[in-house]
């Protein structure tokens, strides 16, 4: 194995390791880090929640549990993100790495936000350290897509689910049952809820469907660290929501919030971020409400299930002329089975 191709081969795991901070960190991104001695792992961590430490200072102290810092000088430091320069919640990672005198750091992403961007790297350069950036530079990316579009737009990150039949419809016959998409779906999207602060949905869905919009059985185990989702119910009307919904009558009754009458939804999205830290939400609505943000430009990530089922209906007032401005087109899209339904999932680009 060449140089290269070991340090792609540690940073997939400190990208592994960010990936359990998914849905935990807002308004921080997650990160990831493995310190490396001679093809060893002495010590890894990642970001577990904002105010707690940094990966770096976690993947150190688990160095330190372990006996080897004495190893640290002569170890490489691998980090899906450009290591914080200034004091923020906590104190600087570049003094932490500076301190314990690695030999080497590598980091995946630059850091998207503007006091700690492009900082680092001259830092440790000149405390004696060698920094190599951009290792996995795109997957570092993904890791923290609404983590920089919080930083550059501040607003919430927007994915849009939407589970439809073979011929495009959302809803089924009422005679059947309301889901068309099978368990290892609907799991999956319980997983997407508990990597978002918040559930969106109209006032429509809950009149009609009277959905929980709360993790209960995700397909992958949720951290003890992790809250129920903000519920955001988007309505005409307030009055309008039923006061027996499970929205408002259950345990996490206080995590539901109902908007009145909103015109404007980037100024929600930026709302949300700004007042309640919601980082990416999670937008499961009919077709009306999913129309709104397409228009908007403010769909961000697309999941869409296709349920192997045809059901010749159609969904009124949705269908027929009223086609986007600009289309939403999905960059590079992944294709997943879930039993068998199959998930269409990519970042979107207006054009
Ligand atoms: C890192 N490692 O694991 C994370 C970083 O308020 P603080 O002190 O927690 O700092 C938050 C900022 O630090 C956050 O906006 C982002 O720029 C960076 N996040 N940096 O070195 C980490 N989570
Ligand atoms: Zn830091």
């Amino acid at each position: 194995m060449n140089a290269e191709d070991r340090d792609a081969r540690w940073m997939k795991l400190a990208i592994e390791l960010a990936g359990k901070g998914l849905g935990l960190t807002s308004p921080n991104p997650c990160v990831g880090a493995v310190i490396v001695h001679k093809d060893q792992i002495i010590g890894s961590g990642f970001h577990e929640k904002a105010g707690l430490p940094h990966a770096e200072r976690n993947a150190i102290a688990d160095g330190i549990a372990k006996g080897n810092v004495g190893l640290f000088p002569d170890s490489t430091l691998y980090v899906t993100l450009e290591p914080c320069s200034t004091t923020g919640k906590t104190p600087p990672c570049t003094e932490a790495i500076i301190k314990h005198g690695f030999k080497r750091v590598v980091y995946g992403s630059e850091d998207p936000n503007p006091g700690h961007k492009g900082i680092a790297a001259e830092i440790l350069k000149n405390a004696g350290i060698k920094v190599t950036r951009g290792v996995l530079e795109k997957e570092c990316d993904f890791l923290i897509r609404a983590f920089r579009l919080n930083m550059m737009e501040g607003r919430s990150w927007v994915i849009a689910k939407s589970a439809m039949s073979l011929d495009g419809h959302i809803s089924r016959s009422p005679e059947r049952s309301q889901w068309l998409t099978g368990k290892a779906a609907r799991s999956f999207v319980h997983t997407l809820r508990s990597e978002c602060e918040a559930v969106m949905t109209g006032g429509n869905t809950v009149r009609m469907d009277n959905p929980s919009l709360t993790i209960r059985n995700p397909e992958k185990p949720v951290s003890p660290l992790k809250e129920q989702p903000w519920r955001i119910i988007l309505t005409r009307n307030a009055a309008s929501i039923p006061k027996n919904s499970i929205c408002l009558t259950d345990e996490f009754r206080d995590r539901t919030l109902i908007v009145e009458n909103v015109s404007n939804y980037l100024e929600l999205l930026q709302n949300l971020y700004t007042e309640r830290k919601i980082s990416s939400l999670l937008l499961e609505s009919g077709g009306v409400l999913m129309k709104e943000f397409l228009k908007a430009g403010l769909v961000d990530e697309w999941v869409g299930f296709y349920a192997p089922v045809i059901t010749g209906g159609g969904v009124d007032g949705v269908e027929g002329g009223d086609f986007l401005e600009r289309e939403a087109h999905l960059v590079k899209p992944s294709a997943k089975m879930f039993g068998d339904d199959v998930c269409i999932r990519g970042e979107v680009r207006y054009q």
